[in-house]
């Protein structure tokens, strides 16, 4: 038996021929997928959630954790203190810190939450609950590569401590150097496949795969085959070591 699974002490590739499911309090029809936690040595955690059952539901109550979702697949409806929204395929939503926040889909519905405690700073309000869909977000030439493609979803104001991004690559295209960083990323590819260097390790990945980079990770990417390759990420962002 194989698998293209590789768990390093700085980084980790999740090929989803290795997933199981864990099972929480209150928590129903839901495969969940614990894909990164504090365990693996990161700081955030990353769960995909696919809903399985009618009237699923899945439920992080209030606590110091921030929460950010990306819907591959809806609908989806979610629900926190105070509000709801319904989101569709290319949905987002970010819920701050002491937010409870309930996610219910339809059977088919498909999304990724990243989870990370809330790095608050003294005098500046949390970030606001924001939601809104990566198609009505611009997708940007990144360093003035037209080919390869950035969209940032949530706003990039100091008050949010995390950043979600949407990256597109033409086949051929690469991210233009090796990036060396403090910012750690949790990353699920969304479609076609590449390369994907990580530290001295070089990796063939594609839709469905996650990666973990700890801060510091050498990485670069190179998108291969007949289509785009496409991922989103989380990063850590606006706040001092
Ligand atoms: O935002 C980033 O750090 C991004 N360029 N990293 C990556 O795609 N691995
Ligand atoms: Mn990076």
């Amino acid at each position: 038996m194989n698998t293209r699974t590789s768990v390093q002490a700085r980084h980790a590739l999740i090929a989803p021929d290795g997933h199981v499911p864990s099972d929480f309090p209150h928590w129903s029809g839901v495969r969940t997928h614990v894909i990164l936690s504090p365990a693996i040595g990161a700081s955030l955690s990353q769960f995909l959630l696919l809903f399985e059952q009618p009237l699923a539901t899945a439920f992080f109550p209030e606590s110091d954790h921030e929460h950010a979702i990306y819907v591959e697949y809806g609908p989806v409806r979610a629900e926190w203190s105070g509000g709801s929204q319904e989101l569709t395929s290319g949905g987002f939503l970010f819920t701050p810190a002491h937010t409870h926040l309930t996610l219910h889909g339809e059977p088919g519905a498909r999304l990724t939450v990243f989870r990370k405690v809330f790095a608050a700073i003294s005098g500046i309000p949390s970030p606001p609950v924001t939601h809104g869909n990566a198609a009505d977000i611009p997708a940007e030439p990144f360093l003035g590569n037209p080919r390869a493609l950035l969209q940032t979803l949530l706003p990039t104001d100091i008050h949010f401590d995390l950043a979600i991004n949407i990256f597109t690559y033409q086949p051929g295209a690469t991210l233009p150097f090796v990036e060396t960083h403090i910012m750690e990323h949790g990353l699920l590819m969304l479609s076609g496949q590449g390369i994907y260097r990580l530290e001295d390790r070089y990796y063939h990945v594609q839709a469905g795969d996650a990666i973990w980079m700890a801060p510091y990770c050498p990485q670069w990417f190179a998108a291969i085959g007949d289509e785009p390759a496409t991922y989103l990420y989380y990063k850590d962002i606006h706040r001092l070591p």
